[in-house]
């Protein structure tokens, strides 16, 4: 037994607990480029699968000739949807409740859309084999905008639904129309505007891919692939093929970024097991890049138009807008809400809005599925983009600095829990705590000066203040599910004799350091030193059931699982410890990584002494062993706070603008990890300050893509970045067993607003109010020289 007292208390930083910046444990393997993708996975036998994709966006289909792909030399299999139909997989549902093509039967929808697939010995072959397919295409006018897509003479995309006569996805509303309809009556003032946030496209280093393996003598199914929720595949393949779990298993191995783009299931997932059933060989795909940005997880695609009302002295009173979104061919989202738009209303939940209404279309159009993906809970980036323009405009309109406009309607400390007029119940922050740290470290007041001066010299220098609370941690239960399985998540825990311990939760980490931050929650929790807790994810046949990694819901969820998984270990090893000490465990006092007497502390029991004697000295009638597992349920969404504040200058003669300095304030709660916390941000604001200034997919009249290779959507690099100021401000989540909130998508949500704020900031006297992402130097002169908005 330990002689230690309470005075030696393991120091929690020292064992890597809560509040470390431990080192990434996962990057050991990384950046020795040791991970193991899927794209690794090699199996004996393994066959190649390429996709053959539609070149046009809109087309009936008249004939598919595949004769001359079945004679190249190694081509084993030439799948087509005709085929695939009569398995009854030419379509398949999607996670919205929709259906999309697996490989096109009828008509293609969008270009790039999957027509056919060829397995070979290599891929090689397979690319030499959809080459060989010919199809015979008759165009039909392709429509690539929702609110054309709307129009009454619009081609009707999904004629394959019966009774679908329009190109409408959904529409739906919520809010009081009539109080705000009064809000806007009394207005003194009314600050409107439009805007669009374009499509844009998560783009993970890794692309999509898998290897599917179908046992003909046991019947049985492995999936390694790149999904972001092994589990929510499982139940989606356990559905469709009507197969008991037990007889799936699926693999998430390293993901190379994942960032949204690996939680919908696409058709070439599908397809590779298909083949791999007909042939009885693992298959593997590999998606290229020009697939992935063609066909993959598209994001955003939105149209605003909307107005606050105010008081003269600032004070919002009411606020609506009508959003259209870009649904693409197919409603694929990939979300837990039972709202078809996500959470878009929870736009304005910041501010102490009394009452608000907000309209909302979805179309269909010939474009790739897209809609809520890419570093966004569900629409939440969009909604945050709109709120922030137009906080920005609307200060301009009611004659107040933006600063001052902003903490005059923010939610005070002493209002929470904060009901929105949307029905959101906003948990804890301290909004104007942030706002002043912010305020201070770019040095507000002085840049204002700084600005007036260089003005006179011809320079044109902005500040653009973004301000938001966003929900993250989908979801709890009562209100999020996805193919009726709530949203709840899962930890289990082994400690073994030697008090060494295996973790595993239903998340699944993409690069965001799972690996590192939940061995650090067991220490915290049971003072095991974090180096000794090993920690899986990904793998539906060892993993526990869980909802997967998205929406920052790991944190939120899992990793309250992991905390309460440590505390059900902790209550044993306390029966454990009494049995030791020979007291009641009445007697029995915690402290960090031991168990103590309370009369007596230098007499106590070390947690790896308790795991010990779980295995060889368990009292009487206690079942051995030191494992168990938890499911959590959270009460709420969590919400994090954050403001972020962008200076630039504006080249008035070319229109380009250089970013002097970003400053960010995050407050997402108690910290695991702070350094992997500031990457998080880090890499958000990079993701953000791309969205702004240089990253677009647009569509030609014809539906064609252009975009679709990395020289023209453009990817940030070290060059082009600035660097990031960060601060913090730690609110704990009420609600939360270690009081954390989710932080994975904050900056990438919050960010782009401060970048355009500041650069529409710089164009102040133009009377210009809005330029459109990307905020490219060309759109910048057009306004100036012009004075008028641009899209
Ligand atoms: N963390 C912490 N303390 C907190 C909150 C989080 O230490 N209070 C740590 C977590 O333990 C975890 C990381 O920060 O290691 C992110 O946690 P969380 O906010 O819970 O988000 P998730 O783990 O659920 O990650 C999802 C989120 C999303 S939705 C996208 S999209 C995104 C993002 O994470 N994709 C990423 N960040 C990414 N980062 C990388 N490197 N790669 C991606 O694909
Ligand atoms: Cu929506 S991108 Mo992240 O939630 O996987």
């Amino acid at each position: 037994m330990s002689e230690a007292t309470n005075s030696t208390q393991l120091d929690e930083v020292r064992i890597g607990g809560i509040g470390a910046s431990r080192k990434r444990v996962e990057d050991a393997r990384f950046i020795r480029g040791r991970g193991s993708y899927v794209d690794d996975i090699t199996l004996p036998g393994m066959l190649h699968m390429e996709i053959l994709r539609s070149p046009v966006a809109h087309a009936r289909i008249k004939s598919i000739d595949t004769s001359k792909a079945w004679e190249i030399p190694g081509v084993r299999l030439v799948l087509t949807g005709e085929m695939a139909a009569q398995r009854n997989l030419a379509w398949m549902p999607t996670l919205s409740y929709d259906t999309q093509a697996v490989l096109a039967t009828d008509k293609v929808r969008f270009q790039g859309q999957e027509v056919a697939c060829v397995v070979a010995d290599d891929p090689y072959i397979a690319k030499d084999g959809c080459e060989a397919i010919v199809v015979e295409y008759e165009p039909l006018p392709a429509v690539v905008n929702p609110r054309q897509a709307m129009a009454e003479d619009a081609p009707v995309i999904r004629d394959d639904k019966e009774g679908q006569t329009d190109n409408l996805c959904y529409s739906w509303e919520v809010g009081d129309k009539e109080a705000t309809d009064r809000a806007f009556e009394q207005a003194d003032v009314i600050s409107r505007l439009s805007l669009h946030y374009p499509r844009s496209h998560p783009s993970p280093i890794e692309n999509c891919g898998a290897v599917a393996s179908f046992d003909q003598a046991t019947e049985n199914l492995t999936v390694y692939m790149t999904t972001q929720a092994p589990h929510i595949i499982r139940a989606a393949v356990a559905l469709v093929a009507e197969l008991p779990e037990h007889m799936i298993r699926i693999i998430s191995p390293d993901i190379g970024g994942g960032f949204g783009n690996k939680v919908p299931v696409y058709p070439g997932y599908v397809c590779a097991i298909l083949c791999s059933i007909l042939l009885g060989k693992p298959v593997k795909w590999i998606e290229d890049k020009s697939g992935n940005l063609i066909s993959t997880g598209f994001a955003r695609d939105m149209y605003f138009d909307g107005e606050l009302a105010l008081r003269s002295d600032g004070r919002i009173l009411g606020v609506r807008f009508h959003a259209d979104t870009d649904q693409g061919a197919f409603f694929s989202d990939a979300q837990p809400s039972k709202f078809k738009i996500g959470l878009v209303h929870s736009a304005f939940a910041c501010y102490d809005v009394p009452t608000g209404h907000i309209t909302a279309r979805g179309a269909y159009t010939n474009k790739a599925p897209g809609g809520v993906a890419y570093r966004c809970s569900f629409r939440v980036t969009e909604a945050m983009f709109f709120q922030e323009r137009l906080m920005a405009a609307a200060a301009v309109d009611v004659g107040l600095d933006p600063a001052e406009f902003r903490r005059r309607n923010l939610v005070r400390d002493d209002q929470f829990p904060y009901r929105t007029p949307f029905g959101f119940l906003t948990d804890s922050g301290q909004y104007q705590k942030c706002l002043d740290l912010g305020l201070e470290a770019i040095g507000y007041d002085q840049f204002l000066e700084d600005k007036e001066e260089a003005a006179k010299r011809g320079r044109r220098l902005g500040i653009g203040i973004s301000t938001m609370t966003e929900p993250l941690g989908a979801g709890n239960s009562r209100e999020y599910d996805i193919l009726g399985i709530k949203m709840f998540d899962s930890a289990e825990l082994r400690v073994h004799p030697t008090g060494k311990a295996i973790l595993r939760t239903g998340a699944k980490t993409q690069g965001q350091g799972h690996e590192t931050t939940w061995a650090q929650i067991v220490a915290h929790e049971l003072g095991i030193p974090a180096a000794d807790v090993l920690v899986e994810e990904g793998d539906t046949d060892t993993a526990p059931f869980g909802m997967g990694t998205y929406a920052s819901r790991s944190t939120p969820v899992a990793g309250a699982a992991v905390a309460m998984v440590s505390r059900k270990i902790r209550a044993k090893a306390r029966k454990l410890a009494a049995h030791l000490l020979e007291v009641s465990e009445e007697d029995i006092e915690w402290e960090l990584g031991r168990f103590y007497v309370r009369s007596a502390p230098a007499r106590g029991v070390s947690i790896q002494e308790c795991a010990a004697a779980a295995y060889g000295n368990m009292p009487d009638g206690m079942e051995p062993g030191l494992e168990n597992n938890a499911y959590y349920d959270p009460p709420n969404l969590t919400w994090p706070f954050a403001c972020y504040i962008v200076t630039v200058e504006v080249d008035p003669e070319s229109g380009v603008w250089d970013v002097l300095r970003v400053v960010a304030v995050d407050d997402c709660g108690v910290r695991i990890n702070p350094m992997i916390v500031e990457g998080q941000i880090m890499g958000g604001l990079t993701e953000a300050y791309a969205m702004s200034n240089m990253q677009f997919i647009t569509f030609d009249a014809d539906g064609n893509c252009v975009g679709s290779n990395y020289m023209d959507y453009l990817l940030p690099t070290a060059w082009e970045t600035p660097g990031f100021e960060l601060h913090e401000v730690t609110t704990p989540c009420p609600h939360h067993p270690l009081g954390a909130k989710g932080v994975g998508e904050c900056a990438a949500v919050g960010g782009p607003a401060a970048f355009v704020n500041a650069v529409m900031d710089a164009l102040s006297d133009t009377g210009v109010r809005n330029i459109d992402m990307p905020v490219l130097p060309d759109r910048v002169w057009e306004a100036i020289a012009t004075g008028q908005d641009v899209s």
